[in-house]
């Protein structure tokens, strides 16, 4: 437990900055444009000031459908400063998905990029309620232009009276199956987060500069973007195009960031990615892995093309950020790490009793982070938040260093002749061999039996045979348990993923039986 003052609002992780007398330091710095601390508190004090104009009141929701530039945090700390309530979203996502975070958070604002503001059109078209359309980064039509709410606004703006527990923002968690749900994050949810994970793990200072490839929306970028680099009184680098390996090799070697984050995805599109070696990033002290587990191969890989070690760690949006980490130093390839000093986390077999070691069971996290409930799914919410805990639907081993081992999800398990097989284990095995790019492993249902299903994306220049899936076959048996093979083994050119890169193995498990 952090020790906060009863009355506390999240944005005076800004005005630490400038009682640090770093009001003319940059902040951020993205395209060319460089922003202050003091100006980007000048700005947020002036969004504030501004939407409170337009009638926005405190605890009204305000949806930021916006990229990685300036208007970002400004939109963000703007509302949470009014005592309003952010809700980042994804910036990739249809006009029918809007219309249901409006509906379902019942939104009295939204702020979005001009390049975005058609698809709102769309998604308001015909809706009933108020909703103020605010126009970031070029021309608002009949919307409000951020900029001119930025010119009318004024420089100070005391932040809200909240309470330390009252809402502060909102991140819908998009699960794998049903809606999204809103996570509702309180207002002494961040600074948990930067005085754990950021302190312990990072040990972040004002000399860094942060760079993150995913994006602010996500739990993990609006850590690594915005609200870490802040309470550190940082730089950070942000990039709003599409994060590809060129582009985010070219940024890193231009603007020379300390810490690097990404998903293991990315980590292993730049690793194949032609000439990447060529690029220098020795600025970089760590980069960072979330979202997936990084095998231990692109661990290794990494390590020997840039020279710095990646720090995997497990987060979730519900708890924030990351949880369990890799320490600088420590990195055991292919683990999770230990649990960040500040959070605590355990393993239990299905009847809640603890496991031992080396035996895999469901993970449970306790840390003052954790989002207090989901919006408007009480059923979900307690199946996930039990009293101090949060049962997090991954699956787990902890090793007798106490390092944690993911397993996979818990709900993508595979129960084989009643023996519990882990896909993430068998994808690992089917990426070390060296004819396969990448590996997906499902439990299906065949004549009522549960058998394993591999999809295999194969390396250029690999032909399908059955041949070749009678190798892979054996290849896993000769690396694994003897029933952990894939009984079938599709050949794919692609992957389901998530925004994040995630693996949709419900998407997987839905394609016809063999
Ligand atoms: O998915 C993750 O691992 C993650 C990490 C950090 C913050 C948020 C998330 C969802």
């Amino acid at each position: 437990m952090i020790e906060l003052p009863e009355r506390y609002n999240a944005s005076v992780l800004l005005d630490r900055n400038l009682e640090a007398g770093r009001a003319e330091k940059v902040a951020i710095f993205c395209e060319g444009e460089e922003v202050t601390y003091g100006e980007l508190a000048r700005r947020v004090n002036r969004f504030a000031d501004a939407l409170g104009e337009l009638g926005v009141r405190q605890e009204e929701r305000v949806l930021l459908f916006l990229n990685d530039t300036p208007a970002f945090p400004v939109a963000f700390f703007g509302a949470i400063r009014l005592g309003a309530v952010p809700i980042p979203v994804n910036t990739l996502l249809r006009a029918d998905e809007y219309r249901f975070f409006v509906e379902n958070s019942r939104a009295r604002a939204v702020v979005c990029d001009a390049a975005h503001h058609d698809t709102m059109r769309e998604a308001l078209r015909g809706y009933g309620e108020r909703v103020d359309v605010i126009v970031a980064n070029g021309d608002a039509g009949e919307a409000h232009s951020m900029q001119a709410l930025l010119d009318s606004g004024r420089d100070e703006f005391s932040p809200a009276d909240t309470h330390r527990d009252d809402m502060a923002f909102w991140l819908y968690s998009s699960g794998s199956t049903g809606k999204p749900k809103g996570a509702v994050h309180l207002q002494h949810d961040i600074i948990f987060t930067c005085e754990t994970y950021a302190k312990n793990i990072l040990k972040a200072t004002e000399e860094d500069k942060f760079f993150s490839a995913s994006k602010l929306f996500h739990a993990y970028g609006l850590g690594n973007g915005v609200t870490f680099p802040y309470w550190a009184g940082a730089t950070s680098v942000l990039y709003p195009g599409r994060p590809l390996p060129a582009e985010i090799l070219r940024v890193a070697q231009e603007t020379r960031p300390t810490l690097f984050f990404a998903v293991p995805t990315l980590y292993n599109a730049i690793l194949n990615h032609e000439g990447a070696g060529d690029y220098d990033l020795s600025s970089v002290r760590n980069g960072v892995s979330a979202a997936e587990s990084l095998p231990a191969s692109i661990w290794r890989r990494w390590k020997d093309m840039f020279g710095f070690e990646i720090l995997d760690g497990i987060g979730s949006t519900e708890m924030l950020h990351i949880f369990i980490s890799n320490a600088p130093g420590e990195v055991k390839p292919g683990s999770s790490g230990r649990p960040v000093p500040g959070y605590e986390a355990k393993v239990l077999d299905e009847d809640e009793r603890p496991v031992g070691t080396d035996e895999a069971g469901n993970l449970y996290v306790k840390g003052d982070s954790a989002a207090a409930f989901y919006w408007r799914s009480h059923e979900k919410t307690k199946a996930t938040m039990r009293g101090e805990w949060l049962f997090a639907g991954d699956w787990y081993r902890v090793d007798k260093d106490g390092y944690y081992w993911y397993e996979g999800r818990a709900d993508d398990m595979i129960k084989v002749s009643g023996l519990w097989v882990s896909p993430v284990e068998v994808e690992a095995t089917l990426g070390e061999h060296e004819k396969v790019l990448e590996a997906a492993a499902v439990g299906i249902e065949v004549d009522g039996l549960t058998r394993i299903r591999a999809h295999i994306i194969l390396k250029e220049g690999v032909e399908p045979s059955d041949d070749l899936t009678t190798e892979l076959q054996n290849w896993c048996k000769s690396k694994l348990k003897r029933y952990q093979f894939p009984h079938f083994v599709e050949y794919v050119d692609e992957l389901p993923k998530t925004v994040t890169g995630k693996i949709q193995r419900f998407k997987l498990r839905a394609e016809p039986e063999p």
